[in-house]
């Protein structure tokens, strides 16, 4: 072992699946001394090879280092895993996806236990782990004191932005996130539904699709302008009503090349309440208040 890896933050990480596996090489490859523990032991087998000790159970794991990073499947994974176990004076860094009340549950349930806790959001796919240039990062929230101790530990995969001490806020904004995502990648398949029977290639729609989303993209910025403002008329670029005009040749369109507009409706339907309320000059910001139960 030489002297530049005893000085790095030994780290143990829970679940070796895609992503929890990334991370683990991440780790090892810069050297920090690694303990894995997976459900599966096959999968946590091959990291001994590489340089990490292999633990036989989750207790086991925990108890050999202070900082743990936990990425299983789901918030009932992590029940599972970390039941029973002494959590006592430990540091849990929980990756695994939930929604923003699993994870002020589990910040409670760790603070309980006598452990520090911190949520993260990960804003990445496994083979942009170790990349930085690749652009992904991580968003944590809970523990300040916690996430500036390890802050140089966890930005070892990705990138980190901290987010809060609300240890939900991690969660809110990933699945803010994703669900814009979400959206986007249901408008792209609208789009090649709709070219899908045609003398079209696939291969030249999607980069004029990709550029044409990258040039509406920021429109989010004067969104969020308008939502600070309360004010959704400023700086309208195309108006509601000018839009709303416009939906029924989406909707020809769609029947006319055999394509369900399902993915559209909805949308079209709120900006069609929002019409009727009053907003023809706005934006499309009104559809948000609408959502806003
Ligand atoms: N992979 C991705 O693209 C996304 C990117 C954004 C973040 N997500 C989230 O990361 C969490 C882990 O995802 P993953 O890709 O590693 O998922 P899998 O490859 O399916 O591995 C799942 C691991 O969880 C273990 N596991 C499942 N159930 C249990 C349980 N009851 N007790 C203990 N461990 C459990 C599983 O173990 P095994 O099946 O090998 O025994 C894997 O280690 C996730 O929250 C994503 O939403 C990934």
């Amino acid at each position: 072992m030489t002297q530049n890896t005893v000085e790095k933050t030994p780290v143990t990480i829970l679940g070796l699946g895609a992503m929890g596996a990334a991370l683990a090489r991440s780790w090892l490859a810069a050297g920090h001394p690694l303990t894995v523990w997976n459900r599966t032991p096959a999968r946590a087998a091959e990291f001994a090879a590489e340089g990490a000790r292999v633990a036989d159970t989750a207790a086991e794991a925990v108890a050999a280092n202070t900082l743990t990073v936990v990425c299983l499947l789901d918030d009932t994974s992590v029940d599972e895993a970390l039941a029973g176990i002494d959590l006592a004076d430990r540091d849990l860094v929980n990756l695994t996806t939930g929604t923003p009340a699993q994870a002020r549950a589990r910040a409670r349930w760790a603070r309980d236990r006598g452990a520090r806790y911190l949520d993260g959001g990960i804003m990445a796919v496994p083979p942009m782990i170790g990349v930085p240039e690749a652009g992904g990062y991580v968003f944590f929230s809970g523990s300040r004191e916690l996430f500036e101790q390890h802050q140089e530990t966890l930005a070892v995969p990705v990138g980190t932005a901290y987010v809060g001490e609300d240890a939900g806020f991690a969660a809110l904004h990933d699945v803010a996130l994703l669900s814009a995502m979400y959206g986007m990648f249901a408008g792209a398949a609208h789009a090649f539904a709709l070219i899908r029977n045609e003398d079209i290639d696939p291969a030249t729609l999607a980069p004029l699709l990709a550029d044409w989303l990258v040039a509406m993209a920021p429109a989010v910025h004067r969104t969020a302008e308008q939502l600070q403002r309360g004010d959704y008329t400023e700086g309208v670029v195309s108006n509601l009503a000018m839009q709303v005009a416009g939906t029924p040749t989406f909707l020809s369109t769609a029947e006319q090349q055999g394509v369900s507009p399902e993915l559209l409706t909805p949308y079209f339907e709120l900006m069609r309440r929002r019409l009727a309320e009053g907003g023809g000059e706005e934006d499309l910001t009104g559809v948000i208040d609408l959502l806003v139960r």
